[in-house]
């Protein structure tokens, strides 16, 4: 029987840099001969989450299906990094719990430099109140308390911080 594989989950705000990283990171374990899925947030919504929005429940399931997804992978000795703002604590022991060997990545960034960054304008929308629960603004992010891992965004780069999420990862075996 193979070894499950491991699910690295990426939590944090809307451009924190989840996305960036989940990229950089299934690339470098690709390079390595990795057997390896990315599951994104915005991926996910356009195909199995198709119709969720952002209310607590749709985000709860939208976490639930990548969670099964995550599984089914893992079973079979895939790895999964997975790119979530999921902004519930709930949501986030429901995966670990569901998961053979769940790693919780902390993408942490001050909202004041998510929202500096706007990189595709949402938060300057959400401030004009044309998008309601928007996580940080007008929806709540939980702040992991013991993830695995912790990223600081705003003080390193995406690479900076893909290596350090290797580095973990390689120094746990
Ligand atoms: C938060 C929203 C919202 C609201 C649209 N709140 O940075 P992005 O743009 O590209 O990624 C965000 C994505 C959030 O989807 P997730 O599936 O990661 O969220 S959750 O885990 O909570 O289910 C953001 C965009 O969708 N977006 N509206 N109201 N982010």
């Amino acid at each position: 029987s193979v070894q499950p594989g491991t699910t690295l989950w990426l939590t944090g705000l809307s451009g924190a840099g989840k996305s960036t990283i989940a990229a950089l990171i299934t690339d470098r374990l690709r390079a390595e001969g990795q057997a390896v899925e990315w599951l994104d947030g915005d991926e996910l919504r356009r195909s199995i989450g198709h119709g969720l929005g952002f209310s607590r429940e749709d985000r709860f399931e939208n976490t639930r299906r990548a969670a099964y997804v995550s599984g089914l992978l893992n079973r079979h000795g895939v790895m999964t990094v997975i790119s979530l703002i999921s902004p519930y604590a709930e949501m986030r022991s429901y995966a670990r719990d569901m998961l053979p060997d769940f790693v919780e990545v902390y993408v942490a960034c001050p909202l004041e430099i998510c929202e500096a960054r706007d990189v595709k304008g949402l938060y300057a929308k959400a401030r004009r109140g044309e998008i309601p629960s928007f996580t940080g603004i007008s929806d709540p992010y939980e702040v992991p308390v013991s993830p695995e891992v912790k990223l600081c965004t705003a003080e390193h780069t995406p690479e900076e911080c893909a290596i350090e999420l290797l580095t973990w990862l390689k120094k746990r075996q």
